[in-house]
């Protein structure tokens, strides 16, 4: 399926946790005897405060699974307090600001000490188990002791991505009803300032129901101040007992909402439980970076998407890990940064996006190069897939050709890795993420909704439960359902095409559905019609991805203006500003084409695939293009495409 040559598992790997014969007999049991396995699991890397009844009943065809239900624990007693006895003074974070002269080690003890802290604070301001606490942060320690405060007192938290826009911000708190949001006064990327406050303010204008919002001190710029609301941080939390008794949760009590797009819609709020999803994110966090202690592991995801939940947050702290956490970008002050801290913090695995590595790849092997990276292991990636010139360039120049790189496929729905090499037990196939990590059944499916045995292509579904499966869409059961599934019924359907080879090994194509991933960060085409479609000189829009050099994918927009109005470079930048300030700098169109008409089928469908191939520039190779209204729609198009 590739030119590119198998990575043997390298001879320092021949200790590794989990080695070949180890993957193959584990993941066997994990299918054939699922209550069995995962008990174990569940008994070895989680302590709980009272043992389950039942291991998993699920159904889903109602979208229904429950795991450990009866037991009872803790996250962040799990995360923290357990480790203390051995750990107190073990770093648990590493925090490197943006400024490379800021950086800090937090200890469990001293994290204990936040968290308790925070969450008194909390609940002083009346929040309890089960209420909604929005978290709109930098990426500072705060965040993710604002995290673990919630978990800690059985507040539900929902992490909004600090690059979102106030419109953005408004629409998740108000979805899930927060009463409470904790942010900081402005953020610092890059040398830039982020000003969340004055965004969390625009936003909760809107929102009337918001009683609280803490506000961490982090770079002492002006900001307003509503009293009786607004509270610093730094006040409530010195006067704040370090002490803080832990809520005893239901396996299946809530932990986290978060939200990410679907094709149709405004975004949904996923679900997360307490006790399946931290077994999950812990066991993938041990075994597929084949953690070993004292190690630092850095994950350069933000804390606002799920991998900064999974894998810089609760998978490392349920290990007991050194979790590097990176307020900056890996390009400031240059593009040696990363590198930079890599040795700086003596990094031994380091865990990013296929769309840095494009990037860091663009400028040229020196940045890299005048580094040493002896500390380095292993290699990871997540989020889109990767082409296999971006990952023996990070395989070769990065990693000098002994790191083997984990491929992690998985999802926001799925809350841990699903789809992942071990760097002990698996050969490397560059730009495939291999095979499924225990408990993951997986299949890929016909059009037809029929199973494709052996190798091929198809929909990429999952047959059984597992442990950190999404439980429900916030406020909208049937939602879940309809998305997830109803499409091949008995099945989980991931919005992702695959195809199998002939060893086994399983390689994402990307979505098959109206899902953009724009440098690795999810869009539906409809959020970003939508808020095209917002300005009054605007009739209709039509948006599609197109391949991107660096972002892996581009957003082309086709738009067409009100009758009478001329388009014109004005419009063309009240459009992209307008995309900017509904949904936040990700959603930044790429390309604008002025469409007098869209493709449409005779019932008024939009006929996007005509329009994909155009912004693809596959002009030759339209496919069937008989059910079209009006075909002169499409010569136009392809006449005026914007190059
Ligand atoms: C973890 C995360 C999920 C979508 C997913 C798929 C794409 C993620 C990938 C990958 C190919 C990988 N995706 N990892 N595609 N190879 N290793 O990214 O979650 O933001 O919900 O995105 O990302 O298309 O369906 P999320």
């Amino acid at each position: 399926m590739s030119e590119f040559p198998l990575h043997k598992v390298p001879a320092s790997f021949s200790d590794a946790h989990i080695n070949a014969e180890m993957y193959r007999e584990m993941y066997r049991r994990s299918i054939d005897e699922p209550d069995a396995f995962w008990a174990e699991q569940a008994e070895k890397f989680l302590t709980w405060d009272k043992p389950w009844d039942t291991v998993v009943e699920a159904d889903f065809l109602q979208g229904k699974a429950e795991w450990f239900a009866g037991g009872k624990l803790n996250a962040s007693v799990n995360c923290i307090d357990r480790h203390l006895p051995q750990c107190a003074d073990q770093t648990a974070f590493i925090w490197e600001g943006d400024d490379p002269a800021d950086s800090k080690h937090i200890t469990y003890a001293e994290l204990k000490d936040s968290v308790c802290k925070l969450a008194n604070v909390l609940r002083e301001r009346g929040v309890k188990k089960g209420d909604r606490v929005c978290i709109y942060m930098p990426m500072i320690p705060e965040a993710a002791y604002a995290m673990l405060a919630c978990a800690r007192i059985g507040a539900i938290h929902s992490v909004v991505f600090g690059g979102f826009s106030p419109e953005a911000l408004k629409d998740r708190i108000l979805d899930s009803d927060c009463q409470v949001v904790i942010t900081a006064d402005q953020g610092l990327r890059g040398g830039k300032k982020v000003p969340l406050k004055a965004n969390a303010d625009a936003a909760l204008e809107h929102c009337p129901d918001v009683h609280t919002c803490v506000v961490v001190q982090r770079t002492g710029g002006d900001i307003d101040w509503q009293d009786g609301r607004d509270v610093w941080y730094h006040e409530a939390t010195a006067a704040a007992s370090a002490d803080c008794e832990p809520e005893s949760m239901d396996a299946e009590d809530p932990l986290f909402i978060l939200y990410t797009s679907g094709s149709t819609g405004k975004p949904k709020g996923v679900l997360h439980t307490t006790g399946g999803y931290l077994l999950q994110a812990a066991m993938t966090f041990k075994y597929v970076f084949d953690y070993r202690e004292g190690e630092v592991y850095w994950c350069t995801a933000d804390v606002g998407w799920v991998t900064g939940h999974s894998y810089i947050v609760y998978g490392p702290l349920a290990n007991g890990a050194i979790s590097l956490m990176f307020e900056g970008v890996p390009t400031y002050p240059d593009a040696g940064r990363c590198w930079e801290v890599v040795d700086k913090h003596q990094v031994a695995t380091f865990y990013t996006a296929p769309t840095a590595i494009r990037a860091l790849h663009a400028v040229g092997d020196e940045p890299v190069t005048r580094s040493s990276r002896a500390s380095l292991r292993l290699l990871g990636t997540v989020g889109e897939p990767i082409n296999p010139e971006a990952w023996e360039w990070y395989y070769q120049t990065v990693g000098e050709s002994r790191c083997p790189i984990v491929d992690t496929w998985w999802q926001t729905e799925t809350g841990a890795h699903m789809i992942t090499p071990l760097p002990g037990a698996t050969d490397l196939k560059p730009g495939s993420a291999s095979f499924p990590m225990f408990g993951v059944n997986l299949a890929l499916l016909n059009e037809d909704g029929s199973e494709i045995e052996g190798p091929g292509a198809g929909y990429l579904v999952v047959k059984s439960p597992w442990p950190s499966q999404i439980r429900t869409v916030y406020g909208d059961h049937q939602r879940l359902i309809d998305t997830y599934f109803s499409t091949y019924p008995g099945y989980y359907f991931t919005g992702d095409g695959a195809s199998r080879d002939e060893d086994g090994y399983y390689w994402i194509t990307g979505r098959v559905d109206d899902v953009l991933n724009v440098s690795g960060h999810r869009m539906g085409t409809a959020e970003v019609e939508s808020a095209l479609v917002l300005h009054d000189k605007i009739a209709e829009a039509a948006v599609v991805g197109f391949p991107h050099d660096i972002k892996g994918q581009g957003i082309y927009c086709y738009v067409t203006p009100m009758d009478g109005v001329e388009p014109s470079e004005e419009l063309r930048k009240e459009l992209i500003a307008l995309c900017v300030k509904e949904i936040g700098p990700i959603a930044k169109p790429d390309v604008i084409q002025w469409a007098p008409g869209l493709p449409k089928t005779r019932s008024g469908k939009i006929m996007r695939r005509i329009l994909r191939k155009i912004a693809e520039n596959e002009l030759q190779n339209l496919g069937d293009t008989s059910t079209l209204a009006d075909p002169s729609v499409v010569d136009n198009l392809i006449e005026n495409r914007a190059s």
